[in-house]
């Protein structure tokens, strides 16, 4: 495979400063290092960035750094499409308000290439509110609602082309608003939150969705957000929520993506370096990487997390 590195400094999503360090941080813990020694291609095109930010305005007073997560949108957008027409995207975040434009790159892609798109969003949160109904007023709670093509996101650019429900599978959910959770009723989106998880484990709804991806020929984005893992392991975040996925859980997750084949672009998204030691959640999110793009359990390097 060849790997395009996008860097995507985005802090403005939310209210704790640091995750811009975030692909500085994925550099320094040889992300390019373990994709090439996968033997894998690797291009880092450097770090994207937005043109001045505008001037926009919405009715919601909460709402922070509006301009801000446009410029970043249409900035993002823009990369992605343009590394998925000559390979695989790994967006080193960033808040996770960049898949506002990452996704949408995707959809743009998408539609020109005639194959349906898919997206596996890994996540303590649905990110599912609209620039309207956010009352923390952060985005980075809002891009899967964007890409599902809920009303509510003006003055963002239309969403190139809406995700169908059934096209979407939220996994580790545990923390949702209750604006979030009656729109979500509204719509097929799978949601496995840990409850689903606990009862059934990790292999069979993945296998399920990962199926009906394989079935359409469809592309699919995966979009990680460390508090899907579980704080105990991955500390370096400003959301942290208690019972999230185990270190095993966590990699079963990424060696299944990766069998499927079907991966076809990744967002890493929401680690704040700050907040950690020694870059222990950083090194943890590169060996999530490792097993996405084709590490076995017997090739993985000793390393110690302490
Ligand atoms: C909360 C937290 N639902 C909000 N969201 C996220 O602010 O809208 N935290 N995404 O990581
Ligand atoms: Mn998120
Ligand atoms: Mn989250
Ligand atoms: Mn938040």
């Amino acid at each position: 495979t060849h790997c395009i590195l996008l860097g995507a400094p985005v802090d403005e999503g939310q209210r704790r400063p640091g995750c811009l360090m975030g692909p500085a941080a994925y550099r320094t813990a040889g992300l390019a290092w373990t994709l090439s020694a996968l033997g894998h291609g690797v291009e880092d095109r450097g770090d994207v960035v937005p043109d001045a930010p505008g001037n926009e305005t919405c009715d919601n007073p909460a709402v922070h750094a509006l301009p801000e997560t446009i410029a970043w949108t249409n900035a993002l957008r823009e990369a992605t499409a343009a590394a998925l027409a000559d390979g695989m995207p790994i967006i080193m975040g960033g808040d996770h308000s960049l898949a506002l434009g990452t996704v949408a790159g995707v959809a743009q892609h998408s539609a020109s290439v005639g194959r349906p798109q898919f997206v596996i969003w890994l996540d303590a949160h649905s990110d599912f509110h609209t620039v309207v109904s956010t009352t923390s007023g952060n985005l980075h709670g809002t891009p899967m609602a964007y890409a599902a093509g809920r009303d509510g996101f003006d003055p963002f650019p239309p969403f190139p082309a809406p995700i169908p429900g059934e096209n979407i599978c939220m996994f580790g959910i545990r923390s949702v608003d209750p604006a979030e959770n009656a729109a979500m009723q509204e719509t097929d989106i799978t949601v496995n939150d840990m409850r689903v998880l606990d009862e059934h484990g990790i292999v069979a709804p993945l296998r399920a969705f990962l199926d009906r991806v394989r079935a359409a020929d469809g592309l699919l984005h995966v979009s990680l957000d460390v508090d899907f893992l579980d704080p105990s392991i991955a500390p370096a975040v400003g959301t942290t929520v208690p019972g999230g996925t185990t270190f095993r859980e966590a990699h079963l997750v990424m060696e299944l993506l990766h069998e499927s084949g079907l991966v076809t672009s990744l967002d890493l998204v929401e680690l704040n370096p700050f907040l950690d030691e020694r870059g222990r959640t950083a090194k943890l999110m590169v060996d999530l990487v490792g097993s996405l793009m084709g590490r076995k359990v017997f090739d993985r390097p000793t390393r110690s997390y302490g």
